[in-house]
């Protein structure tokens, strides 16, 4: 699993924080990447000493790891509610979110939107004063090329997110491809939010505006929960 930013015990204590959110009869959406995994495997454990929970994954490897830690899945359509969702950011300003760097932000948008809380769990490298990271853009493999050109001309720079250890593009869990978006400085993500909506065959971007009710910032000793 790639690992970014800040180190392991940051990752885990922000992880570990979460879960502990998790109650009983709990329905959880389960996000990706290497701090919201703590989270899964926290919340496993929980399962393995009685708790009752059942999760929602956001991802291939969200879904692989709840399974390995033992922990009971269901979809969307079989449940009537989420009640929390826990998982991970590429870069956080205030309640905005940059993901995607597991190009899983379509699932992850979906499934976070849908749940009653968005908990955010990060370490102290994801914070940001302004969002300046690049935004993924998932496309239909028809569409990069004409994205491209309108991501372009609202003033960003695309590139096509290859994959490291073969040759050829990331495809995504959907049987997409991904834009790595520059805009630099991101003076009003909603507006980019927006514009980056209405983009024919643009699946869906790593801009998650407003949505983090709390964000958990694990650090070595201990953890600050932003409300
Ligand atoms: C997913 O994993 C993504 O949306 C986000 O890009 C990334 C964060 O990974 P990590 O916790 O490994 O830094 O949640």
């Amino acid at each position: 699993m790639k690992s970014t930013g800040g180190s392991d015990a940051e990752k885990r204590a922000a992880g570990e924080s979460a879960a502990e959110a998790v109650e009983d009869g709990a329905v959880v959406g389960l996000g990706t990447g290497s701090t919201a995994a703590h989270a899964i495997r926290a919340i496993g454990r929980k399962v393995d000493s009685g708790l009752d929970a059942r999760g929602i994954p956001t991802s291939f490897q969200s879904r692989e790891l709840a399974k390995e830690a033992g922990m009971p899945l269901t979809t969307l359509d079989e449940t009537d509610a989420v009640d929390l969702a826990i998982d991970g950011a590429d870069q956080f300003s205030g309640p905005h979110l940059v993901k995607g760097g597991g190009a899983a932000h379509a699932r992850e948008k979906i499934v976070d939107a849908a749940a009653d809380r968005l908990l955010v769990v990060a370490d102290p490298s994801k914070e940001a004063e302004r969002l300046d990271h690049p935004v993924p853009v998932e496309v239909l493999p028809d569409a990069r090329t004409t994205v491209a050109a309108e991501i372009r001309a609202l003033g960003g720079s695309p590139t096509l997110r290859s994959a490291e250890r073969k040759d050829g593009p990331v495809v995504t869990d959907n049987g997409n491809l991904v834009l790595d978006c520059d805009f630099g400085e991101i003076p009003n993500p909603a507006e980019l939010a927006t514009d980056l909506a209405a983009l024919p065959g643009a699946v869906e971007h790593g801009l998650f505006v407003g949505m983090a009710d709390e964000i958990h910032v694990g650090r070595e000793d201990g953890v600050e929960v932003e409300e």
